[in-house]
């Protein structure tokens, strides 16, 4: 029986701080990602792309914080659709838009996770911990919030009701490179694992990786990956509005998402903060589309599997 996997659009970008991720799911499917997925013997299925209807503005308290209403409702659908997904199909792909969406995809997973009495992991692959809250962020680029709100911080009010949150010892996240002062309160304070760039080029990406992949295994959990663009380093990823330079290269990426393949643990994957308006000739895309072709199988040559 072959492995299937979903391709969702969610053309969000008013999380972002300059449109055009809202043709991500368009340029991820014009790079092909569905026929290399099939090609790597996968059962691929197209759902399209989710949409929201003109919303009527919430305000803040919080005077940056912009297009509230839109990411509501993005949240609203994308936690649904996702939980549905991940019932459905072996390994939900979630093609953004910008990283609000992973409010939704990741709070719909969780909900998954808890009627399947199973923990959910997250590897959080980014420049940023998109730490802040309603209350913290100071651009009100909503794309900052995602993971105080899946792990349950206060200051939400505004958000949709969580119901299954993400334990913060569940989270890794990876690429670390540009944090503001209240992010770096949060992650004292909750314990999140965080490998920054500092602490990758002395350890390098696979010692860590395995060792996070061991506790995913040994709980029997689902792994959630939230792969943003601008983990990436900008000169082989130049289509995404918030470059930060000493990202990762284009080996260690593909290491990473070979390890993640072999481990034969990641349950849903999110594609995030691809901007093609600033891309050159699709590039960024096709990396993204190889990328994920290398978690979903693609290897140079066949080689035993490592043992875990
Ligand atoms: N922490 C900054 C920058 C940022 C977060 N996420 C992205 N950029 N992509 C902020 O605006 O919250
Ligand atoms: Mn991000
Ligand atoms: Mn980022």
């Amino acid at each position: 029986m072959k492995k299937t996997c979903s391709l969702l659009g969610a053309p969000i970008q008013t999380g972002a701080s300059q449109p055009g991720c809202v043709m991500g799911p368009a340029a991820l499917r014009t790079a092909g990602l569905a026929r290399v997925l099939a090609e790597l013997e996968w059962e691929v299925s197209d759902l399209g792309d989710l949409a929201i209807g003109p919303q009527t503005p919430l305000p803040h308290a919080n005077p940056a914080i912009h297009d509230l209403a839109e990411t509501h409702a993005w949240i609203t659908i994308l936690a649904r659709a996702a939980q549905d997904a991940a019932r459905d199909f072996d390994l939900p792909v979630f093609m953004g838009g910008d990283h609000a969406m992973a409010a939704g995809t990741v709070s719909g997973i969780a909900a998954h996770a808890a009627s399947l009495n199973r923990p959910l992991f997250v590897l959080w692959l980014d420049a940023h911990p998109d730490l802040h809250t309603l209350d913290t962020t100071t651009s009100g680029n909503l794309h900052g919030t995602p993971v105080s709100y899946f792990t349950a911080q206060p200051g939400f009010d505004a958000y949709p009701p969580l119901k299954h949150a993400v334990d913060p010892a569940n989270i890794c996240m990876m690429g670390i490179r540009s944090v503001d002062p209240a992010e770096r309160d949060r992650i004292t304070a909750t314990g999140i694992e965080v490998h920054d760039m500092r602490a990758l080029d002395e350890t390098g990406v696979l010692a860590p990786l395995r060792a996070f992949l061991k506790r995913v295994r040994a709980a029997n959990g689902l792994l959630h990956v939230s792969f943003d663009v601008d983990f990436l380093d900008p000169a082989i990823a130049p289509a995404v509005g918030t470059t930060v330079p000493g990202g990762m290269t284009f080996r260690e990426a593909h290491l990473i998402m070979e390890e993640l393949c072999d481990s034969a643990l990641v349950t849903s994957l999110d594609l995030v903060e691809l901007n093609p308006f600033l891309d050159e000739r699709g590039r960024t895309a096709k990396l993204i589309r190889d990328l994920t072709a290398s978690l979903f199988g693609r290897r140079v040559l066949d080689r035993m599997t490592r043992s875990y």
